[in-house]
C-alpha cells in the first residue's frame, strides 16, 4: 500500500473511532486543517519538476476526495446514531388509550333532591324555587315567628345588607318563605274567583333548596338543604298529610316495610305541630325510631298572612332535611363529607 492510501486508511479509522462529532471534527482538522497532513502534501510538492506535479497533484486530489467522503460517510453515520437515540428517547407509543375528559355526575344531596321532586311531582305538588336571600318579613314575620324567637338573633341567623335596620335581609333559615311566596301569588291569581264566592284549585307545593344557619358540627353544616311542603285546600286533614307523607317514605326509601309515627312537636308556624318518625322493620336499620320531617296544621296566622280566610282554608305543612335523608340512604354519618368537594367520595354516587 502506498503512502497516499495508508494516509487514507487511517483516516478512515480515526473518523470510525470518533464516537461523536466534536470528536469527528477534531479528527479532521489533522488531515483536512489548515496545518493537517493534506497541507504537509501539498507543501511537499514545490521542488517537484512540473510534469511531477500534475501526476502527484492528480493523485492527492483523489487522496484529498477520499478521505473527504470518508469524512461525510462517518457524519452522515454519527447523526443517524444521534437521531436514533433522540427517537428512541421522544417516543410515544400511539397505541395507549387517550386521556379521557372526566364525565361529571351529580351531588348525592342533588340526587336526593331529583328523588324527593319526582315523587311529590306524581302526587300532584308543584315545585317552586326562589331567593336565597329574603326579606325578615317572608323568613320569619308572615310565617308567626314571634319578635323574640331564638332563630331571629344574629347568633342563629346570618344577617346580608338590604331590608331596613329593624328588620335586615337574612340568608333564609328555612325554604318555608318560598312557599309563602307561591302560595300568595296563588292567591292573587284566584282573588276574582274568591270574592265570587268560589272556589281555587289547591295549593299543592314542595320548596327544596340551599337554607343557612349559624352551626357547624358533624350534624350540622351551615348551609344544608330543606325541602318543605304546603297543601291548602277546604277539605285537607291531617290524614291526608298522614297518606302523602308515608307514601312519600315508602317510595323514598324503596320500602313497603316500614311504619311512621307522629310525635306531639312545637313549631310557630303550624299548629298543632308533629315530629315524623320512621321505623323500619327490616333491612340494616330495622327497630330505631329515625327523626325525618316536621309537620303540622298551618298556624291561622299564616293562612292570613296568604290572603285566605282561615276559618275557610286549611292546610297542612312539612319539612324535612335531604341531607339527613342522603345520609340515611346511603349510610353516611358524617354530614362535612358532602360538603368538602373531596371527588373521591362525591363520585362514589354516580356508578
Ligand atoms: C308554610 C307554613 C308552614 C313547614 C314545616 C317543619 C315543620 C320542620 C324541619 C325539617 C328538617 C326543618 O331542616 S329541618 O331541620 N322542618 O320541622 N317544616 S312544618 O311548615 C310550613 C311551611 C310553609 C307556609
Amino acid at each position: 500500500m502506498n503512502e497516499l492510501d495508508s494516509l487514507v486508511a487511517s483516516a478512515r479509522e480515526l473518523f470510525a473511532q470518533a464516537a461523536t462529532p466534536v470528536e469527528l471534527e477534531n479528527a479532521k482538522a489533522q488531515f483536512l486543517g489548515k496545518a493537517g497532513k493534506m497541507t504537509e502534501l501539498m507543501k511537499g510538492m514545490a521542488q517537484l519538476s512540473v510534469e511531477e506535479k500534475k501526476t502527484r497533484g492528480a493523485a492527492i486530489n483523489v487522496t484529498k476526495q477520499a478521505i473527504e467522503a470518508a469524512l461525510t460517510e462517518r457524519r452522515n453515520a454519527l447523526a443517524e446514531a444521534q437521531l436514533q437515540v433522540q427517537l428512541q428517547a421522544e417516543r410515544l407509543d400511539v397505541t395507549l388509550p387517550g386521556r379521557q375528559r372526566g364525565q361529571g355526575g351529580l351531588h348525592p344531596v342533588s340526587l336526593t333532591l331529583e328523588r324527593i321532586e319526582g315523587i311529590f311531582a306524581s302526587m300532584g305538588f308543584e315545585v317552586a324555587e326562589g331567593p336565597e336571600i329574603e326579606s325578615d318579613w317572608f323568613n320569619f314575620t308572615a310565617l308567626n315567628t314571634p319578635e323574640d324567637h331564638p332563630a331571629r338573633s344574629m347568633h342563629d341567623t346570618f344577617y346580608v345588607e338590604g331590608g331596613t335596620p329593624q328588620a335586615p335581609n337574612l340568608l333564609r333559615t328555612h325554604t318555608s318563605p318560598m312557599q309563602v311566596r307561591h302560595a300568595v301569588q296563588h292567591v292573587k291569581r284566584y282573588r276574582n274567583q274568591l270574592d265570587a264566592g268560589q272556589g281555587m284549585p289547591e295549593i299543592r307545593v314542595i320548596a327544596p333548596g340551599r337554607t343557612y344557619r349559624v352551626d357547624s358540627d358533624a350534624t350540622h353544616s351551615p348551609m344544608f338543604h330543606q325541602c318543605e311542603g304546603l297543601w291548602i285546600g277546604e277539605n285537607v286533614s291531617f290524614k291526608d298529610l298522614k297518606v302523602v307523607f308515608t307514601d312519600f317514605c315508602k317510595t323514598f326509601f324503596e320500602s313497603d316495610d316500614l311504619v311512621l309515627r307522629f310525635r306531639p312537636s312545637f313549631f310557630p308556624f303550624t299548629e298543632p305541630s308533629a315530629e315524623v318518625d320512621i321505623q323500619f322493620q327490616s333491612g340494616p336499620l330495622a327497630g330505631k325510631w329515625l327523626e325525618v320531617a316536621g309537620s303540622g296544621q298551618v298556624h291561622p296566622n299564616v293562612v292570613r298572612n296568604m290572603g285566605l280566610d282561615p276559618e275557610r282554608f286549611i292546610g297542612f305543612a312539612f319539612g324535612m332535611g335531604p341531607d339527613r335523608l342522603t345520609m340515611l340512604r346511603y349510610g353516611v354519618n358524617d354530614l362535612r363529607l358532602f360538603f368538602d368537594g373531596d371527588i373521591r367520595f362525591l363520585s362514589q354516587f354516580n356508578k
